[in-house]
This record gives C-alpha cells, structure tokens and sequence, in this order.
C-alpha cells in the first residue's frame, strides 16, 4: 500500500487520490513510532500545535486536538438513538476512542471489538493513553481479524454496529461493499442500528452516495450525520446510519448530567442538527 504522506521541513503533509488536488499539513516536533505492521505503515507525531497524531499509510487517523468530534458522535449518535442499547459490536478503531465512549453508555452490558490491525492496539495502548482507555472496561471482548468475516458470523445479535474504518484505499476497503453491510443487517436485532464511518459530503461523494444507496436498499431508515472536524480533508466527515426501527435524528433518551459534562462535543441539540445537511447534500442524498 502506498504511503500518502511525505515530511519536508518539519511539516507532515497528506495527500491522497481520495482527495486529489489538495492537501492538509501540520507541523511536526517529533517521531514517535514508525513502523510497517502486516496491514499498514503505522506512524505516531507529536505534532507542535495538535497533540499526538495517528497516521495509518500516511492518512490522518486522529489528533488529541480534535479526536472527540468523530468518537463521539460516531458512538453516540447511534447509541443514543436507541432506546435501550444493551449489546455493542465494534469494527475498527484499534485507538480505543470509540470504545471510550460506548463505556459512556451503562445500560451497554457487552462489547464485542473486531480490530485487524493488533498493532495498532499496541501503538495506541503506548502512545495514545488518552483514547486507549477505552480498552479498560470489563465490558469489552477484543476479537483479532477481520471485521467482515466476524460480521458474517453473527446473527440477531447486537442492538448498534459501530463501524469505525479507515479510508476505502487499504485493508478497510471491504468494510464499504454491499455483502458486509448485509451481515452488519442480519447481525443486528430486530430494532438494531449501525453506524459506519460515512466519509465527506465535499470530498466523497460517489462514496456518500453509494452508502447511501446500500443502507436505503437494506434498512427501514437511513441517514446521513455530519461532523466538523478540522484535522480530516475539507474539516469534515460524516456517518452513515441505517435503523431496523429506531428514529435516527433524534436521541431516543436523555443524555445523564454527568456524561453530557464529560463529553465536548455531543449534545442533543448537535445530534438533531448534524442530520441538516446543505442544500446540495440534501438533494444529493434525496435523489438516490
Ligand atoms: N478512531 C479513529 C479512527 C479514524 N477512523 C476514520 C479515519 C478516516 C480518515 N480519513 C479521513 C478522510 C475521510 N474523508
């Protein structure tokens, strides 16, 4: 796989053929891990002004600086779109930050977490303690291998699907093909709800389109949640969701004073309001 970064003078700068004819710098103090593992180029900066960051074959993954926006509202829109989530699959994200905040949820009694990459765990759980205490909670069982065939498994079995991947250009590709999104469908419960990490409504939208075309096809309801986030292409990403019952848009329970003062992102208003897409999105989404 092709490593889409290159460091000139200090600056750690991304390009991508998923984004072609831009790029995204920041500035770089230091190396902090740099390896290949047998899926992927795994690197961790300290970066000057963002924190830590987690690249994988060159993509930003993350930064401390602004991770919250994608982890929370990857998990809790979903999750509190449900009325009562009790069993949680996970796919992806071997940073831990997702699980961070699924433990947020304490009517959540099981969490299953499906990560190909173990490396990353073990990067994550070195350097990036903030998210990787996600892995803490007693509540999770890590499975090791690929998400698809886990998937594929499973039957009737969770109330929310997480899908935290990484781009469609390296080992995450499957997770954005028809055949998985119908295991992620059949290993939902009746009233189940997956969430998977939905790409840019600027930047990507043939990927948008097509994930909205398969949850339309497959799901009782289907939306499209957009997240500000300034460390990923053009400052967003998005989250396509598909229901087996539930209301999407809104929380379907009352986010607890104290997890609403742990969070910095999510709220009840933010959950209703990243379902008001631009104009153009709206009708983008709305022709499929
Ligand atoms: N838990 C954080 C892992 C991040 N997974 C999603 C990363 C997406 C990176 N690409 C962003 C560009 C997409 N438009």
């Amino acid at each position: 796989m092709e490593n889409h970064h290159q460091i000139k003078d200090g600056w750690f700068f991304e390009t991508c053929p998923m984004w072609p004819g831009m790029g995204f710098s920041l500035q770089i103090e230091q190396v902090l891990y740099s390896k290949r593992s047998k899926f992927q180029q795994i690197d961790v900066y300290q970066t000057r002004n963002h924190g830590k960051m987690l690249a994988l074959d060159g993509i930003i993954q993350l930064t401390e600086f602004d991770e919250f926006a994608y982890q929370e509202m990857l998990a809790h829109v979903p999750l509190f779109a449900h009325p009562c989530p009790k069993t949680v699959l996970v796919i992806g994200g071997g940073d831990g930050g997702i699980l961070r905040e699924v433990c947020r949820h304490d009517c959540v009694t099981d969490i299953d977490f499906c990560e190909i990459d173990e490396d990353v765990i073990k990067v994550s759980k070195q350097f990036l303690p903030s998210l990787a205490c996600g892995f803490d909670d007693p509540r999770i069982k890590v499975h090791i291998g690929d998400g698809c065939a886990f998937v594929l498994e499973k039957k009737s079995r969770y109330d929310v699907i997480i899908v935290d991947s990484s781009d469609p250009i390296g080992p995450g590709d499957v997770l954005f093909k028809k055949p998985f999104y119908k295991g992620l469908k059949a290993a939902l419960k009746p009233d189940g709800i997956v969430a998977t990490q939905g790409e840019s409504i600027f930047l990507h939208q043939e990927w948008v389109i097509r994930l909205a075309k398969i949850t339309k096809e497959l799901f009782i309801k289907q939306g499209y949640s957009c997240i500000m986030i300034p460390t990923y292409p053009g400052g967003n990403i998005g989250i396509c969701l598909g229901s087996l019952g539930p209301e999407l848009t809104k929380p379907a329970r009352p986010v607890s004073d104290g997890v609403q003062d742990r969070l910095k992102y999510y709220s009840p208003g933010i959950h209703e309001a990243s379902f008001i897409l631009p104009h153009f999105a709206k009708k983008m989404l709305r022709d499929i």
